[in-house]
Order: structure tokens, then C-alpha cells, then sequence
């Protein structure tokens, strides 16, 4: 096995070293019962499961301020833990049930809350984008000073809507954040077979926008790149764009061959960059916890998503009229 490159020290403190050891771990743990919930057929349809790409929406979340706002892909779950959106409601809305935040009728990819500002949720590949700078024009509009991170993929990065939305953005000075989470590949594409320019945070050059690249295996690099993005937006100077580098564990969805990567590359990344595992020897080191309290931790996390898998069973299948509520028609 590859030995760990060792964790620099950080003068980050106790509790918020902590916080995101906790958070982190719940996405991780979530999102490895619902890989189990599937295998056992209790989830029908789409499901793209975030584990290994944690610090993202954990270091950004960090940066953020209540009010703000949040949109996202088909790989959501992650995001949704993250704003503070109850496990319960969201593993019942992968199991199509009751209790769950679309009330059993959106499953994965289709998941939103007006309280946490969280707007989805979105299956068509960067449409979600659009969306996100339509969230920052109403903002810009009422003068509340929030910001809206709009988070989108590598492969999402080579769409059209993604240059209309930088344009009109960077024309009106909009308080959005692209997070373009840079795990590698597009579904079973790399980067380097379908995309022209690596950097992709320069692809806002042409329209003004300034960007960075950012370690997204290092949740304090991702608060701090995500600090700098948010005053910049709220200084009414106009879009940012983050590439956060990350990588993805697991397969695309839960059907991926995964023909296009060796074991050997992601077994490396677990090994040398987990985030988690990051955070865990900042907090040993620093002597801020020992192994058995991260062992309580983890068993903690462990309870909260038991509890929400086991209601996301216990929860009933929606009632045949909820057929004809929540829709336009
Ligand atoms: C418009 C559109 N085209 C194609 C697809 C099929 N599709 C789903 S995910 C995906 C790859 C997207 O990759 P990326 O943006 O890197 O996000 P990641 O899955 O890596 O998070 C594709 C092509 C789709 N959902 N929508
Ligand atoms: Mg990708």
C-alpha cells in the first residue's frame, strides 16, 4: 500500500477541525448505506453516490453564510447533507417513500429546500447552471447581499448554457460562485479525451471572470479559496469561478463498468489524498482527539444514518392522489 503523504500542520482550531471530520464522515457514511440500499433494491432509478469528493461541499459550505444559496447536479446527496438537510428526509426520498423531501416523488436527483436554500437537484447535465445565475440575478435584484454557489461537473464545464450563463453573469456583475468539481472524469470520458483546455477555472478569461484552481482533497484549502470567492461576489465585483480538483470513489452511478480507470488509480487517491483521513491526522496530530474519540464519532454518525435508513423503510409509498399534487398541470 502507498503511504500516506503526511498532513502539514494547521493552526485551524479543535471544534472546526471537528465540525468537518463530522461532516465529511456523515456524507461518507450516508452515502455508503444508500450504495447498500440499492444493492438490496430498496432504491429504484438514478443514484450517484459523492464519496470521496467531501471537502468540496464541506470546505465551501464553511465559506458560506446563511441566506446563501446553493444548486447542484444529479450527484446531490453530498450537498444536501451539507447545508443541514435532515438524513431522514433525504435517504426517504431515495427509497421513493412518504417521508421523504420530495415526498417520495423525485428520488435522487430531484431534492430541494426552500429553508436551507437549497434548489436541487438537477439531471440534465449543467442546466443547473443557468438556474444558479437566475438565483444570483434575484438576489443582485433585492440588494440582500447573499451569494449563490453553482456547483457543475468537468464533463458539465464543455456545454453551451455554461458560456451563455458566464456572459450575462459577468455583464451584470451577478453574486455567483461556478464550483466546477473537477473529479476527472465524465461519466466513463476522462478529461483529457473530451476536453481541449485543462484549466478549466481560465474558461472565464474570455468574459472577465477571474478564476482558481483549488485542492479539493483538503477541506481547509476549499473553506479558504471559498472565503476569498464569496468576499469577491459580495464586493459586487461579479462572478468567480473555483475548479476544485477531487476525485470520485465510486462509479459514476450505480451501474458503471468503470472500464475507464484502473483499481490501481483509485485505490492511490483512498490511500494518499482521502479528505477525511486528512482531517483525521490533523486532529491526531494536533492532539486534539485521540483514536477513541473519532471511534465515538464514528459510531455517533453511524447511529444517525441507521436511524435515517431504517425510517427511509418504515416510511409508506406515497398515496395514489399525491399523483396530482405538486405539479403545474
Ligand atoms: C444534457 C445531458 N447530456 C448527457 C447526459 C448524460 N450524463 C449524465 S452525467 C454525465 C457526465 C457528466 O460529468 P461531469 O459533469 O464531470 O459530472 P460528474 O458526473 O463527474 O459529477 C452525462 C454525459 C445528461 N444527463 N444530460
Ligand atoms: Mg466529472
Amino acid at each position: 500500500m502507498a503511504a500516506r503523504k503526511v498532513a502539514a500542520k494547521s493552526n485551524t482550531s479543535k471544534d472546526e477541525l471537528l465540525s468537518y471530520y463530522r461532516e465529511m464522515l456523515l456524507i461518507r457514511r450516508f452515502e455508503e448505506k444508500a450504495g447498500q440500499l440499492y444493492g438490496m433494491g430498496l432504491i429504484g432509478g438514478f443514484c450517484h453516490l459523492y464519496i470521496g469528493q467531501e471537502a468540496v461541499v464541506v470546505g465551501l459550505e464553511a465559506a458560506a453564510e446563511e441566506g446563501d444559496k446553493r444548486i447542484t447536479s444529479y450527484r446531490d446527496h453530498g450537498h444536501m447533507l451539507a447545508c443541514g438537510m435532515d438524513p431522514k428526509g433525504v435517504m426517504a426520498e431515495l427509497t421513493g417513500r412518504e417521508g421523504g423531501l420530495s415526498k417520495g416523488k423525485g428520488g435522487s436527483m430531484h431534492m430541494f429546500s426552500k429553508e436551507k436554500h437549497f434548489y436541487g437537484g438537477h439531471g440534465i447535465v449543467g442546466a443547473q447552471v443557468p438556474l444558479g445565475a437566475g438565483l444570483a440575478f434575484a438576489d443582485k435584484y433585492k440588494g440582500n447581499g447573499r451569494v449563490t454557489f453553482a456547483y457543475f461537473g468537468d464533463g458539465a464545464a464543455n456545454q453551451g448554457q455554461i458560456y451563455e450563463t458566464f456572459n450575462m453573469a459577468a455583464l451584470w456583475k451577478l453574486p455567483v460562485i461556478f464550483v466546477i468539481e473537477n473529479n476527472q472524469y465524465a461519466m466513463g470520458t476522462a478529461q483529457r479525451r473530451s476536453t481541449s483546455t485543462p484549466d478549466l477555472h481560465t474558461r472565464g478569461l474570455a468574459f472577465g471572470i477571474p478564476g482558481e484552481t483549488v485542492d479539493g482533497m483538503d477541506v481547509l484549502a476549499v473553506k479558504a479559496a471559498g472565503e476569498k470567492a464569496v468576499a469577491h461576489c459580495r464586493e459586487g465585483k461579479g462572478p468567480y469561478i473555483l475548479e476544485v480538483m477531487t476525485y470520485r470513489y465510486r462509479g459514476h452511478s450505480m451501474s458503471d463498468p468503470a472500464k475507464y480507470r484502473t483499481r490501481e488509480e483509485v485505490q492511490k487517491m483512498r490511500d494518499e489524498r482521502d479528505a477525511i483521513e486528512h482531517v483525521r491526522e490533523l486532529l491526531l496530530q494536533g492532539k486534539h482527539a485521540t483514536e477513541d474519540d473519532l471511534k465515538a464519532i464514528d459510531k455517533e454518525i453511524k447511529a444517525v444514518v441507521n436511524e435515517a435508513a431504517e425510517f427511509s423503510k418504515q416510511s409508506p409509498e406515497p398515496a395514489l392522489e399525491e399523483l396530482w399534487t405538486d405539479i403545474y398541470a
